[in-house]
């Protein structure tokens, strides 16, 4: 399956693991990009030296393409952006704002620069500034979210811009896939899927949540002070909805989700962690390699997308 993303980025499927915190690490990274897909670290709130450390790590293990994500709050985003430059890092993704101010200098230095946009306005703002695709977000995605679905947002996108437009938030499965493609779209990218991947490093108690998950199992945190985020329901997200409610101020509230991605990634509690995940838990049914999840979906859309008799 060749679209103008499996070229550019040179890759054989048209699958993107999302960069997400603590998870993307280089593990997974280059089982996915060994695998054909394109694997991406996220730099989430890390150093720039570990970020280093994880682009010479994927590198030692994979001679494939590979990119970093760029979280934008990141406190170290101007040093992380200058690693990619010297790293020679071949593909950027950002999230969570605005990257306007590194495009010159990435693009200069022939990186090929993907933000993560949700909505049309930010699309076509990217593509003026230089951008050389986008990835449209849906609000079904795990993590930080923008409030347009990925079913309105995707087809609306790929409208309003002549780049390459990746489809996010929801997709699980060849189904996906196929939809998205449908949709406008020339490749997708998936987080929640491969957080239960065999080679991810995550907490065998946070998989073990992900594949137990339904359909309505995850909750949206931090809409009263405009950062929502989207993890598993748990008696960390209960208590904050609950506070939020009685409009307990940001200070307060940041005291729950200090440090709690890490406590569910890595110490698997699943009580009082993050446990980041999109809607489309529920269609996450059990732990396979990288190889065997880009196969399966890769399958399940081709026939999908095959004329049928
Ligand atoms: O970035 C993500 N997902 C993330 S980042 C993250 S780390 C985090 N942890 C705790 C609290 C908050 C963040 C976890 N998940 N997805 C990409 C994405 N970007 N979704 C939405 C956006 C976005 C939002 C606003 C992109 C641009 C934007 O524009 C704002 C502006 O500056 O105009």
């Amino acid at each position: 399956m060749t679209t103008r993303v499996t070229e550019m980025l040179g890759i054989q499927y048209p699958v993107i693991q999302g960069g997400m915190a603590w998870v993307a690490e280089y593990h997974l990274v280059s089982a996915v990009s060994q695998a054909g897909g394109l694997g991406i670290i996220g730099a989430g709130g890390a150093s720039a030296e570990f970020v280093r450390g994880q682009i010479r790590k994927v590198k030692e293990r994979t001679e494939k393409p590979f990119g970093v994500n760029l979280m934008l709050m990141n406190p170290e985003a101007d040093a992380i952006a200058q690693v990619i430059v010297e790293e020679g890092v071949k593909v950027v993704t950002t999230g969570a704002g605005n990257p306007g101010r590194y495009l010159p200098m990435w693009r200069e230095a022939g990186v090929t620069v993907i933000p993560v946009v949700a909505s049309v306005a930010m699309a076509r703002m990217m593509e003026r500034a230089g951008a050389q695709g986008v990835v449209a977000e849906g609000t079904e995605s795990g993590g930080h979210i923008g409030a347009a679905s990925t079913m309105t947002l995707v087809p609306q996108v790929a409208d309003a811009v002549s780049i390459p437009v990746i489809a996010a938030g929801g997709i699980a499965d060849g189904r996906g896939l196929a939809a998205a493609l449908m949709l406008g779209a020339e490749a997708v990218q998936m987080g929640t899927r491969f957080i239960v991947a065999r080679e991810s490093v995550v907490h065998e108690n946070y998989k073990k949540k992900v594949i137990g998950a339904r359909d309505i199992d995850s909750e949206v945190t931090g809409m009263s002070h405009g950062h929502p985020v989207r993890q598993l329901r748990n008696k960390m997200t209960r208590e904050y909805v609950k506070l939020e409610k009685e409009g307990a101020p940001f200070e307060e509230l940041e005291q729950l989700t200090l440090g709690a991605l890490r406590k569910a990634v890595v110490e698997g509690d699943v009580v009082n962690g993050t446990l980041m995940a999109g809607q489309c838990a529920g269609l996450v049914q059990k732990e396979q390699t990288c190889e065997e999840m880009i196969r399966e979906i890769m399958e399940q859309a081709e026939k999908l997308l095959s004329p049928r008799s």
